[in-house]
Protein backbone atom coordinates (compact mmCIF):
# COMPACT_ATOMS: atom_id res chain seq x y z
CA UNK A 1 0.00 0.00 0.00
CA UNK A 2 1.67 3.17 -1.44
CA UNK A 3 0.79 6.28 0.06
CA UNK A 4 0.96 9.99 -1.26
CA UNK A 5 0.74 12.73 1.55
CA UNK A 6 -0.21 16.10 -0.78
CA UNK A 7 0.87 19.05 1.29
CA UNK A 8 2.79 16.95 3.76
CA UNK A 9 5.23 20.10 4.61
CA UNK A 10 1.70 22.03 6.24
CA UNK A 11 -0.36 21.47 9.54
CA UNK A 12 -2.54 19.55 8.25
CA UNK A 13 -0.09 17.35 5.72
CA UNK A 14 2.17 16.74 9.28
CA UNK A 15 -0.54 15.27 11.33
CA UNK A 16 -1.51 13.27 8.88
CA UNK A 17 1.73 11.49 8.88
CA UNK A 18 1.66 11.54 12.47
CA UNK A 19 -1.75 9.89 12.70
CA UNK A 20 -0.69 7.37 9.81
CA UNK A 21 2.44 6.56 12.30
CA UNK A 22 0.54 6.14 15.55
CA UNK A 23 -2.30 4.53 13.80
CA UNK A 24 0.42 1.96 12.31
CA UNK A 25 -1.34 2.29 8.77
CA UNK A 26 -0.08 -0.98 6.53
CA UNK A 27 1.95 1.26 4.40
CA UNK A 28 4.90 -0.09 2.23
CA UNK A 29 5.62 3.43 0.98
CA UNK A 30 5.15 7.19 1.54
CA UNK A 31 5.35 9.62 -1.17
CA UNK A 32 5.44 13.30 0.95
CA UNK A 33 4.41 16.27 -1.86
CA UNK A 34 4.46 19.70 -1.91
CA UNK A 35 4.65 22.84 -3.75
CA UNK A 36 7.43 22.72 -5.86
CA UNK A 37 9.59 25.26 -3.44
CA UNK A 38 9.54 22.26 -1.23
CA UNK A 39 11.03 19.40 -3.49
CA UNK A 40 14.08 17.51 -2.08
CA UNK A 41 13.02 18.63 1.36
CA UNK A 42 13.64 15.88 3.76
CA UNK A 43 10.02 14.46 5.83
CA UNK A 44 10.78 12.27 8.37
CA UNK A 45 8.21 9.09 8.86
CA UNK A 46 8.97 6.24 11.29
CA UNK A 47 12.25 7.17 11.76
CA UNK A 48 12.95 7.15 8.14
CA UNK A 49 13.73 10.06 5.89
CA UNK A 50 11.78 10.78 2.81
CA UNK A 51 12.11 13.58 0.01
CA UNK A 52 9.94 15.62 -0.84
CA UNK A 53 8.09 15.02 -4.56
CA UNK A 54 5.89 17.25 -6.82
CA UNK A 55 2.55 16.86 -8.20
CA UNK A 56 3.57 14.63 -11.32
CA UNK A 57 6.59 13.19 -9.86
CA UNK A 58 3.43 11.64 -7.18
CA UNK A 59 1.40 10.21 -10.31
CA UNK A 60 4.45 8.76 -11.65
CA UNK A 61 5.46 6.75 -8.46
CA UNK A 62 1.94 5.45 -9.06
CA UNK A 63 0.30 5.28 -5.12
CA UNK A 64 -2.73 3.78 -4.44
CA UNK A 65 -3.96 6.61 -2.10
CA UNK A 66 -3.15 10.25 -2.17
CA UNK A 67 -4.10 12.05 0.92
CA UNK A 68 -4.77 15.81 0.19
CA UNK A 69 -3.98 18.59 2.19
CA UNK A 70 -3.07 21.36 -0.07
CA UNK A 71 -5.66 24.26 -0.67
CA UNK A 72 -8.63 23.66 -2.85
CA UNK A 73 -7.05 24.74 -6.07
CA UNK A 74 -4.45 22.38 -5.55
CA UNK A 75 -7.28 19.65 -5.31
CA UNK A 76 -9.18 21.08 -8.02
CA UNK A 77 -6.47 21.03 -10.53
CA UNK A 78 -4.72 17.90 -9.53
CA UNK A 79 -7.08 15.34 -7.74
CA UNK A 80 -8.56 14.37 -11.38
CA UNK A 81 -5.18 13.99 -12.76
CA UNK A 82 -4.38 11.32 -9.81
CA UNK A 83 -7.78 9.86 -10.57
CA UNK A 84 -7.37 9.42 -13.55
CA UNK A 85 -4.21 7.27 -13.23
CA UNK A 86 -6.18 5.56 -10.75
CA UNK A 87 -5.41 6.66 -7.86
CA UNK A 88 -8.01 7.40 -4.99
CA UNK A 89 -7.60 10.80 -3.67
CA UNK A 90 -9.04 11.63 -0.06
CA UNK A 91 -9.20 14.96 -0.45
CA UNK A 92 -9.38 17.38 2.97
CA UNK A 93 -10.22 20.65 1.39
CA UNK A 94 -13.35 22.19 0.09
CA UNK A 95 -12.83 21.09 -3.86
CA UNK A 96 -15.59 18.59 -4.33
CA UNK A 97 -17.37 18.61 -0.73
CA UNK A 98 -20.60 19.96 -2.66
CA UNK A 99 -20.26 18.00 -5.82
CA UNK A 100 -23.01 15.81 -6.44
CA UNK A 101 -20.72 12.83 -7.64
CA UNK A 102 -18.65 13.08 -4.80
CA UNK A 103 -19.18 11.60 -1.64
CA UNK A 104 -18.89 13.53 1.70
CA UNK A 105 -17.72 11.39 4.46
CA UNK A 106 -17.38 10.56 8.31
CA UNK A 107 -16.59 6.80 8.49
CA UNK A 108 -18.76 6.90 12.00
CA UNK A 109 -21.85 7.78 9.61
CA UNK A 110 -21.79 7.33 5.89
CA UNK A 111 -18.66 5.20 5.04
CA UNK A 112 -20.98 2.37 4.09
CA UNK A 113 -21.82 3.95 0.58
CA UNK A 114 -18.07 4.17 -0.43
CA UNK A 115 -17.68 1.52 -3.75
CA UNK A 116 -14.20 0.60 -5.60
CA UNK A 117 -15.75 3.74 -8.18
CA UNK A 118 -14.97 7.14 -5.89
CA UNK A 119 -12.10 8.19 -7.08
CA UNK A 120 -12.03 10.98 -5.30
CA UNK A 121 -13.65 11.13 -1.73
CA UNK A 122 -14.19 14.23 -0.20
CA UNK A 123 -13.29 15.02 3.79
CA UNK A 124 -15.93 17.45 5.29
CA UNK A 125 -15.15 20.47 7.13
CA UNK A 126 -13.61 20.66 10.46
CA UNK A 127 -16.41 22.17 12.21
CA UNK A 128 -18.86 20.13 10.11
CA UNK A 129 -17.42 16.77 11.27
CA UNK A 130 -16.94 17.30 15.13
CA UNK A 131 -21.22 19.06 14.54
CA UNK A 132 -22.95 16.26 12.99
CA UNK A 133 -20.46 13.17 14.87
CA UNK A 134 -22.50 14.56 17.69
CA UNK A 135 -26.30 15.70 15.78
CA UNK A 136 -26.06 11.62 13.76
CA UNK A 137 -26.95 9.45 16.47
CA UNK A 138 -29.23 12.65 17.69
CA UNK A 139 -30.91 12.50 14.03
CA UNK A 140 -31.53 8.90 14.29
CA UNK A 141 -33.59 8.88 17.55
CA UNK A 142 -35.36 12.24 17.65
CA UNK A 143 -35.15 13.96 14.27
CA UNK A 144 -33.45 17.36 14.07
CA UNK A 145 -35.65 20.10 12.44
CA UNK A 146 -33.16 22.93 13.00
CA UNK A 147 -29.68 23.86 14.54
CA UNK A 148 -28.52 27.02 15.52
CA UNK A 149 -24.12 27.08 15.53
CA UNK A 150 -22.10 29.08 17.06
CA UNK A 151 -18.23 28.34 17.09
CA UNK A 152 -15.24 29.32 18.52
CA UNK A 153 -12.25 28.49 15.89
CA UNK A 154 -8.66 27.62 16.08
CA UNK A 155 -6.15 29.26 14.36
CA UNK A 156 -4.25 26.07 13.07
CA UNK A 157 -7.92 25.93 11.01
CA UNK A 158 -6.25 28.77 8.84
CA UNK A 159 -2.73 27.10 8.50
CA UNK A 160 0.73 27.88 9.32
CA UNK A 161 0.61 31.50 8.61
CA UNK A 162 -1.88 32.04 11.10
CA UNK A 163 -0.14 29.74 13.85
CA UNK A 164 2.96 32.48 12.96
CA UNK A 165 0.20 35.74 12.97
CA UNK A 166 -0.41 34.89 16.42
CA UNK A 167 3.26 34.00 17.97
CA UNK A 168 4.72 37.45 16.50
CA UNK A 169 1.59 39.34 18.03
CA UNK A 170 2.90 37.70 21.44
CA UNK A 171 6.12 38.55 21.08
CA UNK A 172 5.06 42.08 19.75
CA UNK A 173 6.96 41.90 16.16
CA UNK A 174 5.55 42.96 13.09
CA UNK A 175 5.04 40.57 10.57
CA UNK A 176 2.95 39.03 7.86
CA UNK A 177 -0.73 39.05 8.50
CA UNK A 178 -3.12 35.72 7.88
CA UNK A 179 -6.33 37.72 8.85
CA UNK A 180 -8.00 41.40 8.53
CA UNK A 181 -6.86 42.67 12.53
CA UNK A 182 -4.91 41.14 15.22
CA UNK A 183 -5.89 37.97 16.52
CA UNK A 184 -3.70 38.19 20.21
CA UNK A 185 -7.21 39.30 22.61
CA UNK A 186 -9.38 39.31 19.79
CA UNK A 187 -11.98 37.48 18.15
CA UNK A 188 -12.90 37.85 14.38
CA UNK A 189 -16.27 37.15 13.39
CA UNK A 190 -15.07 36.24 9.45
CA UNK A 191 -14.04 32.31 8.79
CA UNK A 192 -13.13 32.26 5.10
CA UNK A 193 -14.46 34.07 2.88
CA UNK A 194 -17.86 35.97 2.56
CA UNK A 195 -20.70 34.75 0.40
CA UNK A 196 -23.15 36.78 -1.45
CA UNK A 197 -25.95 36.12 1.11
CA UNK A 198 -23.80 37.84 4.35
CA UNK A 199 -22.59 34.42 5.71
CA UNK A 200 -19.08 33.24 5.36
CA UNK A 201 -18.21 30.26 3.51
CA UNK A 202 -17.23 28.75 6.51
CA UNK A 203 -21.24 29.59 8.37
CA UNK A 204 -22.43 27.69 4.62
CA UNK A 205 -20.20 24.56 5.11
CA UNK A 206 -22.00 23.78 8.75
CA UNK A 207 -25.41 24.39 6.42
CA UNK A 208 -24.96 22.19 3.50
CA UNK A 209 -22.20 19.24 4.57
CA UNK A 210 -24.77 18.83 7.18
CA UNK A 211 -27.52 18.03 4.83
CA UNK A 212 -25.31 16.04 2.75
CA UNK A 213 -23.30 13.60 5.53
CA UNK A 214 -26.65 13.63 7.42
CA UNK A 215 -28.79 12.79 4.29
CA UNK A 216 -31.91 15.38 5.09
CA UNK A 217 -32.14 18.13 3.37
CA UNK A 218 -35.20 19.43 5.48
CA UNK A 219 -32.41 20.30 8.57
CA UNK A 220 -32.73 23.72 9.10
CA UNK A 221 -28.90 24.98 10.32
CA UNK A 222 -27.67 28.54 11.00
CA UNK A 223 -24.49 29.54 11.92
CA UNK A 224 -21.90 31.91 13.01
CA UNK A 225 -18.28 30.86 12.56
CA UNK A 226 -15.80 33.28 14.96
CA UNK A 227 -12.10 32.71 15.11
CA UNK A 228 -10.36 33.07 18.52
CA UNK A 229 -6.87 32.75 19.04
CA UNK A 230 -6.47 29.69 20.69
CA UNK A 231 -4.55 25.99 19.32
CA UNK A 232 -5.72 22.71 20.33
CA UNK A 233 -9.49 22.94 18.67
CA UNK A 234 -12.74 24.07 17.50
CA UNK A 235 -15.32 24.62 20.03
CA UNK A 236 -19.32 24.66 19.09
CA UNK A 237 -21.76 26.53 21.44
CA UNK A 238 -25.13 24.14 19.37
CA UNK A 239 -28.56 24.49 19.66
CA UNK A 240 -30.75 21.67 18.11
CA UNK A 241 -34.93 21.57 17.67
CA UNK A 242 -35.87 17.54 17.42
CA UNK A 243 -39.51 16.58 16.31
CA UNK A 244 -39.72 14.30 18.53
CA UNK A 245 -39.18 15.39 22.54
CA UNK A 246 -36.05 13.59 24.66
CA UNK A 247 -34.81 12.85 27.84
CA UNK A 248 -31.60 14.22 28.73
CA UNK A 249 -30.04 11.05 30.23
CA UNK A 250 -30.56 9.10 27.18
CA UNK A 251 -29.37 11.46 25.20
CA UNK A 252 -26.25 11.04 26.87
CA UNK A 253 -26.27 7.37 26.90
CA UNK A 254 -26.91 7.83 22.70
CA UNK A 255 -23.92 10.14 22.64
CA UNK A 256 -21.30 7.77 24.75
CA UNK A 257 -22.74 5.11 23.25
CA UNK A 258 -21.41 6.31 19.82
CA UNK A 259 -17.73 6.01 18.52
CA UNK A 260 -15.62 9.05 18.25
CA UNK A 261 -17.63 10.47 21.15
CA UNK A 262 -16.39 11.38 24.49
CA UNK A 263 -18.92 12.54 26.49
CA UNK A 264 -17.16 15.12 29.65
CA UNK A 265 -20.45 16.68 30.78
CA UNK A 266 -19.83 16.86 34.89
CA UNK A 267 -21.15 20.23 36.15
CA UNK A 268 -20.75 19.07 39.57
CA UNK A 269 -16.82 19.45 39.49
CA UNK A 270 -16.36 21.72 36.52
CA UNK A 271 -16.54 18.88 33.81
CA UNK A 272 -16.92 20.20 29.91
CA UNK A 273 -14.40 20.12 26.93
CA UNK A 274 -12.21 22.51 26.15
CA UNK A 275 -9.38 22.99 23.14
CA UNK A 276 -6.54 21.96 26.08
CA UNK A 277 -8.01 18.81 26.59
CA UNK A 278 -9.43 18.27 23.01
CA UNK A 279 -5.91 19.19 21.94
CA UNK A 280 -3.79 15.97 19.91
CA UNK A 281 -6.65 13.85 20.44
CA UNK A 282 -8.69 11.92 18.32
CA UNK A 283 -12.07 12.16 19.82
CA UNK A 284 -15.18 14.60 19.60
CA UNK A 285 -15.82 15.73 23.51
CA UNK A 286 -19.47 16.78 23.86
CA UNK A 287 -20.64 18.58 26.98
CA UNK A 288 -22.84 21.35 28.93
CA UNK A 289 -25.79 19.31 28.07
CA UNK A 290 -29.34 20.80 28.78
CA UNK A 291 -32.12 21.64 27.88
CA UNK A 292 -33.40 24.80 26.11
CA UNK A 293 -36.34 26.53 28.37
CA UNK A 294 -37.24 28.92 25.92
CA UNK A 295 -38.63 26.83 23.72
CA UNK A 296 -40.01 22.74 23.23
CA UNK A 297 -37.77 19.74 21.89
CA UNK A 298 -34.54 21.80 21.98
CA UNK A 299 -31.27 21.18 23.20
CA UNK A 300 -28.17 22.99 23.91
CA UNK A 301 -24.41 21.10 24.21
CA UNK A 302 -20.79 22.41 23.24
CA UNK A 303 -18.62 20.16 21.08
CA UNK A 304 -14.87 20.62 21.15
CA UNK A 305 -12.68 18.42 19.16
CA UNK A 306 -8.97 19.17 17.77
CA UNK A 307 -9.57 20.77 14.13
CA UNK A 308 -6.32 18.83 12.50
CA UNK A 309 -7.15 15.62 14.43
CA UNK A 310 -10.60 14.61 13.81
CA UNK A 311 -11.63 17.73 11.79
CA UNK A 312 -8.89 16.83 9.00
CA UNK A 313 -6.10 14.23 9.40
CA UNK A 314 -7.55 11.60 11.67
CA UNK A 315 -11.00 11.60 9.38
CA UNK A 316 -9.01 10.91 6.30
CA UNK A 317 -6.42 8.04 7.03
CA UNK A 318 -10.36 6.65 9.01
CA UNK A 319 -11.48 6.94 5.39
CA UNK A 320 -8.55 4.98 4.08
CA UNK A 321 -8.97 2.52 7.13
CA UNK A 322 -12.22 2.01 5.80
CA UNK A 323 -11.49 1.66 1.74
CA UNK A 324 -8.67 -0.65 2.97
CA UNK A 325 -10.72 -3.09 5.13
CA UNK A 326 -13.11 -3.02 2.32
CA UNK A 327 -11.02 -3.77 0.04
CA UNK A 328 -11.88 -1.11 -2.04
CA UNK A 329 -8.40 0.46 -2.74
P1 LIG B 1 4.72 24.13 0.73
O1 LIG B 1 5.19 23.91 2.13
O2 LIG B 1 5.72 23.69 -0.28
O3 LIG B 1 4.19 25.52 0.48
P2 LIG B 1 -0.72 25.07 5.34
O4 LIG B 1 -2.17 25.04 5.03
O5 LIG B 1 -0.40 24.56 6.69
O6 LIG B 1 -0.12 26.40 5.06
O7 LIG B 1 -0.02 24.02 4.30
C1 LIG B 1 -0.31 23.96 2.94
C2 LIG B 1 0.36 22.74 2.31
O8 LIG B 1 0.01 22.70 0.92
C3 LIG B 1 1.88 22.78 2.33
O9 LIG B 1 2.40 21.48 2.42
C4 LIG B 1 2.22 23.41 0.98
O10 LIG B 1 3.50 23.11 0.49
C5 LIG B 1 1.18 22.71 0.13
N1 LIG B 1 0.95 23.45 -1.12
C6 LIG B 1 0.57 24.73 -1.24
N2 LIG B 1 0.46 25.07 -2.55
C7 LIG B 1 0.77 23.97 -3.26
C8 LIG B 1 0.83 23.65 -4.65
N3 LIG B 1 0.55 24.56 -5.57
N4 LIG B 1 1.20 22.40 -5.01
C9 LIG B 1 1.50 21.46 -4.06
N5 LIG B 1 1.44 21.69 -2.73
C10 LIG B 1 1.08 22.91 -2.33
C1 LIG C 1 -11.05 26.82 9.46
N1 LIG C 1 -12.48 25.04 8.69
O1 LIG C 1 -10.81 26.46 10.62
C2 LIG C 1 -11.38 25.86 8.36
C3 LIG C 1 -10.16 25.16 7.91
O2 LIG C 1 -12.82 24.16 4.23
O3 LIG C 1 -11.31 22.72 4.75
C4 LIG C 1 -10.35 24.26 6.73
C5 LIG C 1 -11.01 24.92 5.55
C6 LIG C 1 -11.76 23.87 4.79
O4 LIG C 1 -11.02 27.98 9.11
Amino acid sequence: MKIAVVGATGLVGQVMLKVLEERNFPLTDLIPVASERSVGKIIQFKGKDYKVVSLQTAIDLKPNVALFSAGGDTSLEWAPKFAAAGITVIDNSSAWRMDHNKKLVVPEINASQLTKNDKIIANPNCSTIQMVLALAPLHKAYKIKRVVVSTYQSITGTGVKAVKQLENEMAGIKGEMAYHYPIHQNAIPHCDVFEENGYTKEEMKLVRETQKILDDKTIAVTATAVRIPTAGGHSESVNVEFEKDFDLNTVRKLLNDSPGIVLQDNIDVNMYPMPIYANGKDDVFVGRIRRDGSQPNTLNMWIVSDNLRKGAATNTVQIAEYLLEKGLI
